[in-house]
Formats: structure tokens, C-alpha cells, sequence
């Protein structure tokens, strides 16, 4: 009988079966193996980056680097940094050596999602996004489109190599798949939830709850109240245009919000963060594909992807004048009620400052 494909190696060596030993074997002569992952991390990619480090060091005792690519704003990941002691390296302070292996998660090469220069070339890619990125000549990859976070995937690689987690470690990945989870409905495969149980009692919930729980600046409240306001309804979809984004993860949390709005099925952000326009997109339709729609949406305008129910992107701005930001505002609106097939008709306001006083006076 023929042995399994997966059981042999190209040249006819018998190669390991199980991933997370094809990973680890890709590394043995690397000096350092460096993690990177997409702009803004979130709590899964900062999770997966640890969690894979200490899966590294433990196993090989190689030395390892966590990245960031721009800043951590969200007030709920700041406190993930700190609390959890997470040491990261801005990605353009970094220097790169002969021998050094570079593993990017939680996101994939040419998407338009990192400031990664030219460097050492890729060793790994895993990841759980369905945007198609660049993976020809990648020794290791690892995407699974079915998985709610790349930090479950992460957790099994542990598992299966027996490693033990120490809690600000499994706190970590716990918070990571946790806040992929969050929407409804879920997008969570049976591995993530396998991933949850197993992390659940190994992870600080006194950690957990104050990350979830940070508190938030000034200017978090301003902004909400700016995107309440200058919320449209058109049929099932919401756009929320905000002006002024203090940091580019509150689009997220505006759609966060609004997609709970009993009346629509898609909710939509863009704000102006810097000089570009941030797209954060959520749906509760059944089979969205919101990170297909909002790629088509965007086109060559500028660069987007996503899951079935979640999807994000940037467009670049030529000019932060006000015309020219109502001009980009009107064609992402043609583009995304054609998108949704939605009849052109004039958006009305979630809430109105007129109304809302004259109710108040009432
Ligand atoms: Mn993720």
C-alpha cells in the first residue's frame, strides 16, 4: 500500500506529519527567528507572536524578536502590552542578519498590511485571513480560511507539541481567539472553541478582565459621538463617516457598535486617520463575504480584505481637503449600495441633533 503523500518528503525522505513539526524542523539552522505581523497588531496577532516564540525557545532555544508595525492605540490592547509585558520591536528600528528566520502571522505577504521592508525573506506564513496574499517560494505555510483566529491554530501547535503555557502566555492567546470571536454571528470553527477550553483555566482572569475592561481617553467618547452623527441608513446598510479618527482601530469599534442596530444587516466606517481613509466593515448576514465586497468595493482605490462577517481597508488620500474627501465619500457610497445591491436613494440619519434636542425640550 502507498504510503500517504503527507508522510513523504520531496526527495522521498520521510518528512514529519504533524504541522507544528514541519515548522519547528524548517528552523533548526536559523540564528534568530523573528516574528512579524500586520499594521496596528491586534490581540491575535500579539498572541500568535508569543505564543510561537515560546514554542521556539522552549523547543530549540533559538532567540526570538516580537515586532510591531505602527502603533497600538486600542485602549484594550495598550493594556494587553502592558499588563501582559509584551516585549516588541518597531519594525523599521529592526536589523536584519544572514541566518536570521522571519515567521509572519496573522496576515499575509503583498496585502498592503505591513511596512515590512526589503529583508531576510519569509520563513513561515500562518493565518486564518481569506485574503489571497503572495505565498510562492514560502517553505512553511499554514492558512486556514475556516479558523476564527490565528492564535487557535497557534494554541494546537502547543498543544501537540506538549509545551507547558505559563499564564501570561495562555492570557494571551485566550484574549487573542476571544476578541476574534466577539461578533455574532460567531466565526468560530470547532478548533477555536477546543482552543478556548484548553486555555480557559490556564490563563489570569483577573489579567483578562482588566484588558477587557481598560479605560478609555477623552477623545474615545468624541469620536463616538461624531460617528453616531454622521451615521446614514440606506435600506439594510449603515455608513458611518467620521472626520477625524484619533487612532485608526476606532473605525472597528464604531462598526462594532452600529452593526447591533436592529434595522441594517452591514455596517460600514470610514474615517480619515492621517492622510487616509480607514474602512472597517461588519455584517450579520448570513454568507456575507464582506472581505470579497469591500475588496471589490475598494478596487484599485486602495487596499482591503477580511472574513465572511469582518473586513477592513485603506484608501489613500491624495488631498485631506474637504471636497476631496466628500468626493471619496460619494464614490464609496455608489460603489458599496451597488456592492449590496441597494437602490440609490438618500441615506437618512441614525440620529438627529435637531431631533434629539427638540425631544429633550419636549
Ligand atoms: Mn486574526
Amino acid at each position: 500500500m502507498a504510503r500517504r503523500s503527507a508522510d513523504s518528503g520531496v526527495n522521498g525522505k520521510i518528512s514529519p506529519t504533524r504541522r507544528s513539526d514541519r515548522f519547528l524542523a524548517g528552523l533548526k539552522e536559523a540564528s534568530t527567528v523573528t516574528f512579524v505581523s500586520h499594521v496596528h497588531p491586534d490581540p491575535d496577532s500579539l498572541g500568535s507572536m508569543m505564543g510561537l516564540a515560546h514554542l521556539v525557545e522552549t523547543t530549540l532555544g533559538k532567540r526570538t524578536r516580537l515586532t510591531r508595525d505602527g502603533l497600538i492605540s486600542r485602549a484594550e490592547n495598550r493594556a494587553m502590552v502592558e499588563l501582559l509585558d509584551i516585549d516588541l520591536v518597531p519594525i523599521e528600528t529592526v536589523s536584519w542578519h544572514e541566518g536570521d528566520a522571519i515567521v509572519m502571522v496573522d496576515s499575509q505577504p503583498n496585502t498592503g498590511r505591513h511596512n515590512l521592508g526589503p529583508c531576510c525573506p519569509l520563513y513561515a506564513v500562518i493565518d486564518h485571513h481569506d485574503t489571497p496574499g503572495d505565498l510562492e517560494g514560502i517553505p512553511f505555510v499554514d492558512v486556514r480560511r475556516s479558523l476564527g483566529a490565528t492564535c487557535s491554530l497557534v494554541t494546537s501547535y502547543l498543544i501537540e507539541q506538549n509545551i507547558e503555557l505559563p499564564p501570561r502566555l495562555a492570557t494571551a492567546l485566550f484574549y487573542g481567539i476571544e476578541t476574534e470571536l466577539s461578533g455574532y454571528p460567531r466565526e468560530a470553527s470547532p478548533l477555536d472553541d477546543s482552543a478556548l477550553l484548553y486555555l480557559y483555566p490556564l490563563a489570569s482572569k483577573d489579567l483578562l478582565a482588566r484588558i477587557r475592561n481598560a479605560r478609555l481617553p477623552q477623545s474615545h467618547f468624541e469620536c463616538i459621538l461624531q460617528a453616531l452623527q454622521s451615521s446614514f441608513i440606506y435600506d439594510r446598510l449603515i455608513i458611518s463617516w467620521v472626520n477625524e479618527l484619533p487612532q485608526p482601530e476606532l473605525a472597528a469599534e464604531v462598526v462594532d457598535f452600529l452593526i447591533r442596530f436592529e434595522e441594517i444587516d452591514w455596517a460600514v466606517c470610514a474615517g480619515v486617520y492621517e492622510d487616509k481613509l480607514i474602512l472597517s466593515v461588519r455584517s450579520a448576514a448570513e454568507n456575507a463575504r464582506a472581505g470579497e465586497m469591500l475588496r471589490q468595493v475598494v478596487g484599485k482605490l486602495g487596499r482591503a480584505g477580511g472574513h465572511d462577517r469582518r473586513a477592513g481597508g485603506t484608501i489613500p488620500l491624495l488631498s485631506t481637503s474637504a471636497s476631496a474627501i466628500e468626493q471619496m465619500q460619494s464614490e464609496l457610497r455608489r460603489r458599496l449600495l451597488k456592492a449590496l445591491r441597494i437602490d440609490e436613494c438618500r441615506g437618512h440619519r441614525l440620529v438627529s441633533r435637531k431631533e434629539m434636542l427638540q425631544n429633550l425640550q419636549a
